[in-house]
């Protein structure tokens, strides 16, 4: 094995712990004494028994008021509580692929955003059925960036995107009416369903919660995820590296936060600058550093290589080092906490979308018209801050592990070419893969994606169950902090594949990729959708036969609901670590573990135990392989 040694929970843990005492020394604030201050959490709220839609409560669940005041009862409240949470979840992911199209409707060759994959324009403009021949690719892209921009908003049909699935699972939708038409319409009748006096059947509840999932994952997510290919580019394999170590005390540290590449990709840009690096020198420092945090940082590693400093609760480590010139932060999974943080330390909390804004952050609103100004302005800003570091605060964890990552459905169709004995040509397709799974040298695959919460021990659920699942000879695929959890520990190195079992290690070795395959951001738990499609497609099995599942053992936002429900649609089992406060509802839970089955021959499981959690992901990898005799 060499050198290569994970870095272990442990080691991230006693990392934090010594940042914490700088914490101390200054008065900082921090999750780990909230999440105390917050426990014991609500039992009611837990539950999801709590309704406070309208202002004759809030009402209550207890053995002595089984209704709330209109006479709704525990199933209904949780039902509802289960839907708007959705349709938050929902909305956010499809307005950050709106912003995506917005963006590519001001792409312009002498202006700040590009198209820097015009293949994949043409491509996905010849899929919706656009005239391409003949046209200038900026024209195009201000069309097809147009014609996205309706699917949110359009009164009649469905999805246009929802033709890429198989036609099996497209009549599963049809049949079980849960297609999305326009994907803010399945918002709105979410929150009009969940209005005091509308829907309180669970069975109705859930239908939409399917269907304001599907218009996430098959609607603004992936408008997200395409669109940002063609702007950014569609990521390939690139070298890295994650963790907390990846800060540099001699540099300018700017780290970037959030979700919208918009942003993050232009502050990249101006801090490769051979201007603003010699400003940065100016100021004292050896050079700049970028890293970032979050799906922001995913966006950035898989197209930049820009290193990723940690994931969802390390967010506050980074400013805790003493050594970030400036957090820059875009939309979601930001801590409010950030403020007051960072006015314990010299750092600037930069806020730049009117979508999150923040007491205590200096406001730079950032828009597509201003971007290339507004970046320079930021990153001008961090170099001046360099000088206000309080050097004895300055401790930055030495840990940081190699990574490979930008494993878009592209690249990973390329690098699984050489991994087949077909004497068919196959190249192109996902049959190098279909082939390791059915011959057994892969048993399946695991879809990680999700966050961290306080509720488990901070990326330990992630890591540990990839190990288990690699050893097993289930290949990971992985996006989100997920993916980060996994680049911290070491397991996006090429040489975890001594982790693997013997099968896996093969085709690690052959196609020369790691055994957890960085998939990109949130939003890009699209492309899994895809990847899963196209197995069908090319196998001629129904994607609840292939045997692949999806987990989230640590989530914690909206987001991570919403995606669950477009996941289960699709056809795929979705394993949970965190019940999504439906315990209150024997109904709810039987509805979405079990009744869902019906439309979409999949559902969720929610175990706690996390170790219990993946052995029965390996058992129902193994039963679906037995089921379709392979
Ligand atoms: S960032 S939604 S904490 S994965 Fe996408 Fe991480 Fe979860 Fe945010």
């Amino acid at each position: 094995m060499g050198d290569f040694k994970l870095t272990t929970v442990e080691e991230m843990e006693a990392a934090t712990n010594r940042l914490l005492e700088t914490g101390a020394k200054v008065g900082a604030d921090a999750w780990q004494i909230r999440v105390k201050n917050q426990t014991p959490h609500c039992k009611f709220g837990e539950q999801g028994i709590c309704c406070r839609i309208c202002a004759m409560g809030p009402c209550r669940i207890t053995p002595k008021a089984p209704r709330g005041i209109c006479g709704c009862d525990a199933h209904g409240i949780v039902g509802r509580n289960y839907l708007k949470f959705t349709a938050g979840g929902a909305a956010t992911h499809s307005d950050h692929g709106r912003e995506i199209c917005h963006t590519l409707y001001a792409a312009d060759p002498n202006g700040a955003y590009k198209v820097k994959d015009p293949e994949k324009l043409i491509r996905i403009a010849k899929e919706w059925g656009v005239e391409t021949e003949g046209k200038d690719i900026y024209d195009l892209a201000h069309e097809m960036a147009e014609l996205a921009l309706m699917e949110y908003g359009k009164p009649f049909g469905v999805q246009r995107w929802l033709k890429r699935a198989p036609e099996h699972t497209q009549k599963l939708w049809h049949d079980a009416e849960i297609e999305p038409r326009a994907i803010d319409r399945e918002v709105a009748a979410s929150l009009h369903m969940t209005h005091m006096g509308c829907s309180s059947k669970p069975e109705a509840l859930v239908r939409q919660s399917l269907r304001a999932g599907l218009a996430d994952g098959w609607g603004g997510s992936m408008c997200g995820t395409e669109f940002s290919d063609v702007l950014f580019g569609t990521p390939k394999p690139i070298d890295t590296e994650a963790n907390l170590g990846v800060m540099n005390a001699e540099n300018v540290n700017i780290v970037v936060h959030g979700h919208d590449p918009s942003l993050s990709e232009m502050v990249c840009e101006y801090a490769d600058d051979p201007e603003m690096i010699a400003y940065a020198k100016s100021m004292g420092a050896k050079g700049i550093t970028v890293s970032g945090v979050c799906c922001t940082s995913n966006e950035v590693a898989m197209r930049r290589g820009i290193p990723m400093a940690g994931n969802f609760l390390q967010q506050e480590n980074v400013v805790l080092t003493g050594a970030c010139e400036a957090i820059v932060v875009d939309v979601q999974c930001i801590f409010p906490a950030l403020g007051p943080l960072s006015k314990c330390f010299h750092t600037k909390f930069i806020t730049t979308s009117p979508i999150a804004q923040m007491p205590d952050s200096d406001y730079i609103r950032f828009d597509v018209g201003t971007a290339a100004e507004k970046a320079k302005q930021i990153v001008m800003t961090a170099c001046e801050n360099f000088k206000n570091r309080k050097p004895d605060l300055v401790y930055i964890p030495d840990m940081k592990q190699k990574a490979t990552v930008g494993y878009s459905l592209e690249a990973l169709v390329k690098v699984l070419d050489g991994v087949t004995n077909s004497q068919v040509d196959v190249t192109g397709t996902t049959k190098p893969l279909l082939e390791c799974v059915t011959s057994g040298v892969i048993r399946g695959a695991v879809a990680m994606v999700g966050c961290n919460n306080p509720k488990i021990r901070p990326d330990y659920a992630h890591i540990e169950m990839m190990k288990k699942l690699i050893a097993n000879d289930i290949v990971v695929v992985a996006s989100g902090c997920s993916a980060q959890a996994a680049a911290k520990a070491g397991l996006m190195d090429k040489s975890a594949k001594d982790l693997c079992g013997a099968g896996l290690k093969r085709v690690c070795e052959l196609a020369d990729i790691p055994p957890v395959l960085h998939m990109g951001s949130c939003v890009d738990i699209s492309r899994m959708m895809i990847l899963v499609s196209e197995l069908a497609k090319d196998s001629g099995l129904k994607i609840s036969q292939l045997p692949v599942v999806g987990c989230a053992p640590e989530w914690m936002s909206e987001k991570a609901v919403s995606i669950g429900n477009y996941v289960v649609a699709t056809g795929i089992d979705t394993f949970l670590g965190v019940d999504p406060y439906v315990s209150g509802s024997s109904e709810m839970g039987e509805w979405l573990t079990n009744g869902v089955r019906d439309w979409v021959e999949a559902a969720y499981t929610v175990e706690t135990d996390i170790d219990k959690l993946c052995d029965l992901m390996i058992e129902r990898i193994e039963e679906k392989r037995t089921a379709i005799g392979i």
